[in-house]
C-alpha cells in the first residue's frame, strides 16, 4: 500500500501521516478520533476503519496550516474547503499575461480535464474508503465542516485533494481532522 510521503522534518521527528495497511482504530459512539490529513499525499490514511453504510461526522479542527497549491493558498477552513477554479484565482502577477494567454489558447481548460475528480475544483477534498482487497469506494466530497457522510464500503478511511495525479508534488499544508460516529 502507498505511504504518504514525510517531509525531512517529520521523519527526523517521527510525525507525519499514518502509514497505510497498518492497524486500524473503528471509531466507537461518543469518542472523537483526531488524525492529519496532508494535502501532497494523492491518498492520505486515517487509520480508522469504515464500517459500509455508517454514517460518520467529521469536522476540520482549527485552520489549515500552511494549505496551499502552487501560488495559491488558503488559510481559513472556508477557503480551504472552497479550492480554486482556474487560473483567474491564482495571485496576480506581474507575468499575468501569461494567464491570459493560457486561458485564451485554453491550456486551463486542458488541464481541467486531468483532475481527479474532473468536474470538482482544484483541492476541493475529498473523502474515500479503501477496502481490504485494494478497491477504492467513489470517492465523497467535503463541501462543510463538520459534515456527515456514510461510509460506502467497509476499509480504511483516506482523503485526498482534487488535483492531476502528476500534481501532488507542489501541494503543502496539513489539517486536523476529528471524526466519530453520527
Ligand atoms: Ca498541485
Amino acid at each position: 500500500m502507498k505511504t504518504c510521503p514525510k517531509t525531512e522534518a517529520e521523519e527526523n521527528s517521527g510525525t507525519g501521516c499514518p502509514e497505510a495497511g497498518g492497524p486500524l482504530e473503528a471509531p466507537s459512539p461518543g469518542a472523537a478520533i483526531d488524525f492529519d490529513f496532508c494535502s501532497r499525499c494523492p491518498a492520505c490514511f486515517s487509520g480508522i476503519a469504515m464500517e459500509a453504510g455508517r454514517s460518520y461526522r467529521i469536522e476540520i479542527v482549527g485552520e489549515p496550516d500552511g494549505w496551499s497549491d502552487g501560488d495559491w493558498s488558503a488559510s481559513t477552513v472556508d477557503e480551504a474547503l472552497k479550492g480554486w477554479h482556474d487560473v483567474s484565482d491564482l495571485p496576480r502577477k506581474p507575468m499575468d499575461w501569461v494567464w491570459r494567454w493560457a486561458l485564451g489558447l485554453g491550456i486551463d481548460h486542458e488541464a481541467r480535464t486531468k483532475r481527479r475528480v474532473r468536474d470538482a475544483d482544484w483541492f476541493r477534498i475529498f473523502l474515500a474508503v479503501r477496502t481490504d482487497d485494494g478497491s477504492e469506494s467513489d470517492p465523497i466530497a467535503l463541501e462543510t465542516s463538520p459534515q456527515t457522510f456514510q461510509a460506502l464500503a467497509a476499509g480504511e478511511l483516506y482523503l485526498f485533494v482534487n488535483d492531476s495525479p502528476k500534481r501532488y508534488g507542489n501541494n503543502q499544508g496539513r489539517m486536523r481532522l476529528r471524526l466519530s460516529p453520527a
